[in-house]
């Protein structure tokens, strides 16, 4: 068990479900974009490790299993890090071609804006039935291309360099023939960039909506959309793909997805099906659709938050409240033990800088193999413990924790390192005597529980 009551407590918050709430409203809005499939938004977000990776084909040592990355309620019970978990059980329910798969996911991971450690993810995922296609008397590709039709164009710049296999990280599985994966790769992506277009033209209408004051920053006004598939690895997927959106000023990952692995839907009894699935983060589209600058808002209660959404009403860009002062203080303190060297981490992982599907971070050997160590001796230093201890002394009062000093002493060859923390408020401005107290809580607590020496 490595899971912290605040994590627990937030469980029933279900804010994807809450009525005027801008993750409802941007759910239902991509939703709107895929008629016909069958929508489930209740699943509960315990779930086994064999539904959260091993249906999923992770390697055993796989670094998205980690204690560093995963909340654990037992060995066997995890809060999902991801909807994928669902995939499994979902194709054997076997119920409808396409559905979508909506909810809160939970991963140990950084501090900042764009990061949260409880977000929310849609799944999709569409299949097509062998048997059902030879009563046609079409080939399966020829009729994928005519469902490919019915979905709406667009004239949108988009760069898709269009190499679908890699000999080792993906390869055309053995039951498919290149014409289908083409097919359904074209089903796909056209789906999905159907998705952005759809979330841009509607905040194209908020961005210029009479209601928003001159100062907002309005970044995709002058900006033409742009985007690109990028080829991305997921242990459930062959081949993949990442798809990223230009935004302000750079590309910004939205989602994965791929050819499903068969051994998926052969396991889960429906071997004579084949298609897609992707997996998207709603915060992320939720930011874009409303120019919502921190990731922290989601959850506030506060009325100058939740009065500015109305499903109802046309898409308005979010006005912030006036910005409270930042307030940064910094903890230098030397950790216990280097990682082992082991290479455990590495075992299975798939080429370095491909982003680790279940962490969402890039995945480096080291970063595999100090994680893999983590999970190994269960002592040792990893950055999310930090993070941790950062948000469960501070709350939503700690807006970024960055390290911005490291060095190893080079006679003892022990490892220092200094975090910046900044305290800030959404709400009001914090007081010196709060953020003092706060951060002498955290020194405390990294003693406490990480056994390091401050500095
Ligand atoms: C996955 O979670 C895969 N399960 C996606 C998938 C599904 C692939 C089906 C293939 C088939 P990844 O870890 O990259 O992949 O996360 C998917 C998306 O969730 C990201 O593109 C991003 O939009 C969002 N996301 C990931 N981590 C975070 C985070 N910490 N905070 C907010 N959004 C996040
Ligand atoms: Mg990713």
């Amino acid at each position: 068990m490595n899971t912290p009551s605040t994590i627990l407590s937030a469980i029933p918050r279900r804010l994807h479900m809450q009525p005027n709430h801008p993750l409802t409203i941007t759910r239902q809005l991509i939703e709107s974009r895929f008629p016909g499939y069958e929508t489930h938004n209740t699943l509960f977000p315990i779930v086994t490790t064999r539904q959260n990776f091993d249906s999923l084909g992770f390697p055993p040592d796989h670094v998205g299993r980690s204690r560093t990355d995963t909340y654990y309620l037992n060995k066997d019970t995890v809060l999902r890090t991801h909807t994928s978990a669902h995939q499994a059980d979902t194709f054997r329910a076997n119920e409808s071609e396409g559905w979508l798969i909506s909810s809160d996911v939970y991963r140990r991971d950084a501090v900042d804006r764009t990061h949260y450690p409880i977000f929310h993810q849609m799944e999709g995922a569409r299949t097509w039935s062998r048997a059902a296609v030879e009563k046609s008397g079409k080939s399966l590709a020829k009729l994928i291309y005519e469902d490919t039709e019915k979905i709406p164009k667009h004239n949108i710049d988009v760069q898709d360099p269009d190499t679908p296999f890699h000999a080792s990280r993906n390869p055309k599985q053995d039951p498919h023939s290149v014409e289908e994966v083409s097919a359904i790769a074209a089903h796909l992506k056209r789906s999905l960039e159907d998705v952005v277009v759809a979330i841009f033209a509607a905040a194209k209408t908020a961005s210029t909506s009479p209601s928003i004051s001159p100062d907002q920053p309005t970044p995709d006004d002058d900006e033409p959309l742009k985007m690109r598939w990028v080829e991305a690895y997921f242990p459930f997927t062959s081949p993949s793909w990442e798809l990223e959106v230009f935004w302000q000023g750079d590309w910004l990952e939205i989602l994965g997805c791929g050819i499903v692995q068969q051994a998926i839907l052969n396991n889960a009894s429906v071997p004579d099906r084949l298609g897609w699935a992707f997996g998207l983060g709603l915060e992320r589209i939720a930011m874009l659709l409303y120019g919502i600058p921190d990731i922290r808002l989601f959850w506030s209660t506060d009325a100058r938050f939740l009065t500015q959404f109305d499903a109802t009403a046309p898409i308005k860009r979010f006005v912030p409240f006036s910005k409270y002062p930042a307030c940064f203080k910094d903890v230098s303190f030397w950790v216990r033990s280097t990682p082992a060297s082991s290479a455990a981490g590495g075992a299975g992982i798939p080429p370095p800088q491909v982003s680790s599907p279940a962490s969402g971070t890039a995945t480096t050997p080291a970063d595999a193999a100090a994680a893999a160590a983590g999970t190994l001796t269960g002592h040792d230093f990893h950055e999310n413990d930090v993070m941790e201890i950062a948000r469960e002394v501070g709350g939503d009062l700690v807006e970024d924790v960055r390290l911005v000093d490291e060095f190893t002493h080079p006679k003892t060859g022990r490892r220092s390192m200094c975090y910046r923390i900044n305290y800030r408020s959404l709400e009001r401005t914090l007081t010196n005597e709060e953020t003092n107290e706060l951060h002498e809580r955290l020194r405390c607590d990294l003693v406490d529980k990480l056994g390091v020496e401050l500095r």
